[in-house]
């Protein structure tokens, strides 16, 4: 973590690049993972790096639904457990959602280091590490959930996440929410909410959000989430780049 110098122009960038490598070296990343993040990174880019109005605008509808669950779940993956585990134990806490590790690529090893990193940072109950249910029309490792967690879960956070199992999840009936900086993608397309965000930027804004959310009533919070459009959301998304990048080609690139 100390190998880039803070002076450096792209530091934040470079600093979470060095985060997954850690989470590679500590078991906990997936090679995979690294792809994803650049494909993240690309998009990032194209947003400005910055949380847009249509992600805020997620994100307080995630919230309400986490707030109004009865059985709400945070799902931990290899590059999140890299970039946030801190912000994702703070955000599980103040949602007052179970923490569930629930990987693509699931290998026993990378569930214990995963487990280990959440403890380190205060997480209790842990769930997913002997998980006994099966996401029906999933096969293999990926869909194996946890009965307490996401089986029985009605508002699922999943980040970062494979589209088919986005899918697979809203088909049970949850109500799924994600975060993925591509507005493209299946998952994008598939989750009830999507928070076109970096997850290190959008953890600890939903976090905020949840502690100035709660004093809020039900119905407010229902008329939210009543209020909330996904394809509305991920259509501004798409304006937002359009827009951005047409301002950019006409005014010319920034130093
Ligand atoms: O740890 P595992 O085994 O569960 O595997 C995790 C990965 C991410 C490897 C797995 O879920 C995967 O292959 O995901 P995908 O299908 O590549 O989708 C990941 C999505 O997250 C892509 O659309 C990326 O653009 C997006 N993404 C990558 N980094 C970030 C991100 N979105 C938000 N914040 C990021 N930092």
């Amino acid at each position: 973590m100390t190998r880039i110098p803070k002076s450096h122009p792209r530091y934040w960038s470079l600093l979470y690049r060095e985060k997954l490598v850690e989470g590679l070296e500590k078991g906990m990343t997936a090679v995979e993972g690294l792809i994803a993040h650049g494909r993240g990174e690309a998009f990032d880019y194209l947003i400005g790096e910055r949380t847009i109005e249509p992600a805020e605008r997620a994100m307080r509808a995630a919230v309400a639904a986490f707030l109004l669950a009865k059985h709400p779940v945070v799902s931990v993956n290899g590059n999140v457990a890299a970039l946030v585990p801190e912000e994702t134990v703070r955000l599980a806490k103040a949602l007052n959602a179970k923490l569930e590790i629930n990987l693509f690529y699931r290998t026993e090893e990378r569930v214990k280091a995963i487990e280990r990193e959440l403890r380190k940072y205060g997480a209790e109950e842990i769930l997913g590490i002997n998980p006994t249910r099966r996401i029906p029309g999933l096969e293999h490792e990926r869909g194996r959930v946890d009965e307490n967690g996401i089986w029985k879960a009605d508002v699922v956070l999943v980040p970062l996440e494979d589209g088919d199992r986005t899918e697979a999840l809203v088909r049970m009936g949850k109500l799924v929410v994600t975060v993925d900086l591509n507005p493209l993608s299946r998952s994008a397309r598939r989750a009830n909410i999507t928070v076109v965000d970096n997850v290190v930027r959008a953890y600890p804004r939903m976090t905020e959000l949840a502690e100035e959310m709660r004093k809020l009533g039900r119905d407010e919070l229902e008329g939210i989430l009543r209020d909330y459009d996904n394809r509305l959301t991920l259509s501004d998304v798409l304006i937002h780049i359009r827009d951005r990048l047409g301002k950019l080609a006409e005014e010319g690139l920034p130093d």
